[in-house]
């Protein structure tokens, strides 16, 4: 792996939540097509899914991201959604505990890349549940949405790892029957999130401008910032519309078959701002 380790210093992380000029992505398995989903609406394609995978890799180079390409792994279905195993910083990786059972394995799998990548790698006790899909980074700290895949347990454990990174956050709950915190929301820029009205609703979001999906389009809530663009579902096209109307640079990215197993945009990548790239002032 060529990219050199991060050395910034704890607790002088880059001002900018959205910038990134490093991504990891795993390359879909064939088994793809067993993946989690909580409503069977038919198996994915693995064609279908390479194919949208393909795009979303090529939007954040597009995006001005290098990414990483690391190899399928048959044993995990699910293995090709890296956002939920690990959450990865400028200051140190986070190796998590998937509150799915059958995705526990994953761990394993990404440990060794992060740890040739990053000069510190974390890890949660065995006894805490924490997937990064509840995990929302912004300005204000990071946000951990309780859920059916993180516990209170997963959660603290992963306030007190963030407070080593000289990091902050708080808890928070996910609407019930949603499967990940970010499944309803993501960050668009400093001050505003997209959010679901649902989540919206519980006051998780006051202090940020909210901006919610149209009635109809929740599934547009998981887009993802990175740099000067917003990927966004493309089969959403009220929210496309109105973040465009708002100014944001929108890039449509097709999910029609990962939104088979519940996927959205944030999960098929780990991302982040290498420190060698990082100096005070720089956005
Ligand atoms: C799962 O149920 O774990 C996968 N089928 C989907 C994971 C999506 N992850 C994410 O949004 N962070």
């Amino acid at each position: 792996m060529s990219v050199p380790p991060a050395t910034l210093p704890p607790g002088t992380f880059p001002s900018s939540v959205f910038r990134f000029d490093s991504a990891l992505v795993r390359t879909p398995a064939r088994s793809v097509v067993h993946g989690l989903r909580a409503d069977d609406r038919g198996d994915p394609s693995y064609d279908g899914v390479v194919r949208e995978h393909d795009a979303y890799v090529a939007a954040l180079r597009a995006a001005g991201v290098e990414v990483t390409v690391l190899p399928p792994l048959e044993a995990f279905p699910d293995s090709l959604f890296v956002e939920d195993p690990a959450l990865v910083f400028a200051e140190g990786a986070i190796l998590l505990h998937p509150g799915a059972a059958p995705r526990a394995g994953e761990v394993a799998e990404i440990a060794p890349v992060l740890r040739e990548m990053f000069g510190t790698v974390l890890e949660l006790p065995s006894a805490a549940h924490a997937e990064g899909g509840d995990v929302l980074l912004t300005p204000k700290g990071v946000m951990i949405g309780l859920s059916a895949r993180t516990d209170r347990v997963g959660a603290e454990a992963l306030l007190a790892c963030l407070g080593q990174l000289g990091r902050t956050g708080t808890i928070v709950e996910t609407p019930a029957g949603v499967l990940h915190f970010k499944t309803d929301c993501s960050l668009l820029d400093e001050d505003s999130v997209l959010s679901t009205r649902r989540l919206a609703r519980s006051g998780v979001f006051d202090g940020f401008r909210q901006i919610l999906v149209p009635d109809g389009e929740e599934a547009a809530a998981n887009a993802l910032r990175v740099n000067d663009v917003v990927l966004v579902a493309a089969g959403f096209p009220k929210t496309i519309a109105m973040l465009d109307g708002l100014g944001y640079r929108v890039v449509p990215v097709e999910t029609t078959e990962i939104g088979r197993i519940d996927a959205g945009l944030s999960c098929m990548s780990l991302r982040w701002r290498h420190a060698a790239s990082w100096s005070p002032g720089k956005a």
